[in-house]
């Protein structure tokens, strides 16, 4: 049976290991979502590091590992901390995250990072290549595996392989800037369909490829010697009808059964009726624009000073990457902001700020989805945002505002947000203003239009319209060589 190789850094699988005994459980991200009748029902194999150092594993453990992680039909690639060193934490998220974000700043060019790059790389490409057959498909996601497409094709032109890119692909001015420019192209055009999130990204790509490379590039498509590539934008969506349904249980839920979180939420709300939340949630990640949301909240309760006791933010930011010495800066500088700003307008009944920094449940996350009146998205860059995606489809009864920054992709499929220039401080202070201000039925009149978008366009008709795509390629290609 022809089956899909899904190729990720991470695999979808939560391992758990008491006294040598090994199981495993699906997680339950939205690219999992998405990619499930790929994956699950279609006999596919999904290969990636299952989140173990090599080190820690001995054979034995190694195999019952291994048999934990095909129980989930998925392989293994096995990953040293020396990998993770240079791969991980060097070239993907230290060279092409801040590069591929526009923050050329904080970017390090490092030949010990691209040798590790490569040689994990290639790791996958020995992983893969031992679970293909003839007939078979890989897709292939995100920016730590930008030489496997290449990898893959020069052992086996006849297998058809997709490459997807879940963060931004930057303009030719700052991509050709990086000292391994050319590889990192030739690697991705071994797919024979790139995906990216919006037009732009794939505007920039084929730019940087006819600039660097030379290559003949039209609208979607490129020319090589010997094949053409096909390049589109397929912007991701999420599980709609999972996060709809749950907030209209979470509506549901009596005393008893609420949870600590909305218990505290909900006693907010009836102890200051007239008050409202404004949320924020991501990784905590430069990108995320962060720093500048608090201050621009910081300066609407200047601004507006009858908002004091009024509002309130609350702001849930999952630890990530803390390894990275930008990411630790970042925590110290969030930690400092929200105490000055605490400190600054707290009255002896009220905290401006409502900071958590730790992952949460996701029933958690929903009681915040659907107790706060305005989201407040502001990423530097973004290549696509789902969280903004997921408040919307949560807001059940259609109020709720969104203000989103235009730097993400999502903003492009969510006209109807309030959408602000993240580094404009007053605009996001004065947005703030006019998105607690928004009357129900303008709210509702936005929110409408962008839930039937979202709901049409969720994560499994994402990853439906990219493998029609990739077949479709496939069969052209068939079709010009028997001309
Ligand atoms: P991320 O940068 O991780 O993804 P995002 O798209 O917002 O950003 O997705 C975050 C996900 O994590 C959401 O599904 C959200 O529900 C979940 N999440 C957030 N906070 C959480 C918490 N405290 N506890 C549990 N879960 C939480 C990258 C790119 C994005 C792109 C996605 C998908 O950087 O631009 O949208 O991939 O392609």
């Amino acid at each position: 049976m022809l089956k899909t190789l899904i190729v990720s850094n991470r695999l979808p699988l939560q391992l758990n290991i008491e006294n040598g005994k090994v199981s495993s459980s699906p997680s339950v991200g939205g690219l999992a979502t998405g990619l499930k009748s790929v994956h699950k029902e279609s006999n596919g194999i999904w290969i990636g590091w299952n989140g173990l150092i090599q080190e820690d594993v001995d054979s034995q453990l190694e195999s019952a590992v291994e048999k934990a992680v095909q129980e989930q039909q998925c392989a293994s690639v096995a990953l040293s901390q020396e990998d993770l060193d240079g791969f991980y934490y060097g070239f993907s998220n230290h060279t092409i995250w801040p590069m591929f974000h526009y923050f050329m700043e904080y970017a390090k060019f490092s030949n010990k990072y691209w040798e590790s790059y490569k040689r994990v790389n290639e790791k996958f490409a020995q992983v893969v290549l031992e679970n293909l057959e003839e007939g078979d498909t890989v897709w292939v996601h995100d920016y730590q595996l930008m030489l496997l497409p290449q990898l893959i094709k020069e052992e086996r032109p006849d297998v058809s392989v997709g490459f997807f890119l879940h963060i931004p692909f930057p303009s030719f001015e700052v991509f050709r800037t990086i000292p391994w420019r050319e590889q990192i192209l030739n690697g991705l055009l071994g797919a024979d369909l790139i995906g990216f999130h919006t037009y732009d990204y794939e505007r920039h790509f084929l730019s940087s490829v006819s600039r660097i490379l030379g290559y003949a590039t039209s609208f979607n498509s490129i020319t090589l010697a010997d094949r053409v590539v096909t390049v589109d934008s397929f912007p991701m969506g999420i599980d709609y009808e999972k996060f709809s349904s749950f907030s209209k249980a979470n509506q549901q839920q009596t005393d008893i059964t609420q949870s600590e979180l909305q218990r505290r939420l909900y006693h907010h709300q009836e102890e200051t009726p007239e008050a409202k939340m404004i949320l924020s949630i991501d990784r905590l990640d430069y990108t995320k624009g962060i720093a500048n949301r608090i201050k621009a909240y910081e300066r609407f309760l200047e601004k507006y000073p009858d908002y004091i006791e009024k509002v309130r933010l609350v702001m849930l930011a999952v630890p990530s990457r803390s390894n990275v010495k930008q990411y630790k800066r970042l925590k110290k500088e969030i930690d400092e902001l929200v105490g000055r700003i605490n400190g600054k307008f707290a009255t002896v009944s009220w905290t401006p700020i409502w900071y958590f920094y730790r992952s949460m449940p996701f029933t958690n996350l929903i009681d915040l989805y659907t107790s706060c009146e305005v989201a407040l998205i502001t990423p530097i860059r973004d290549g696509m945002n789902l969280v903004a995606k997921e408040y919307i489809a949560c807001r059940t009864d259609r109020t709720g505002v969104l203000i989103l920054s235009e730097m993400a992709g999502a903003a492009k499929e969510m006209n109807e947000a309030l959408l602000i220039n993240p580094n404009d401080l007053e605009l996001i202070a004065d947005t703030i203003k006019k998105a607690i201000e928004m009357p129900v039925i303008e709210q509702k009149k936005r929110n409408k239009y962008m839930q039937s978008r979202l709901k049409r366009y969720n994560v499994e008709k994402w990853a439906e319209d990219f493998m029609n795509k990739l077949k479709s390629v496939k069969r052209n290609e068939e079709l010009v060589k028997t001309k």
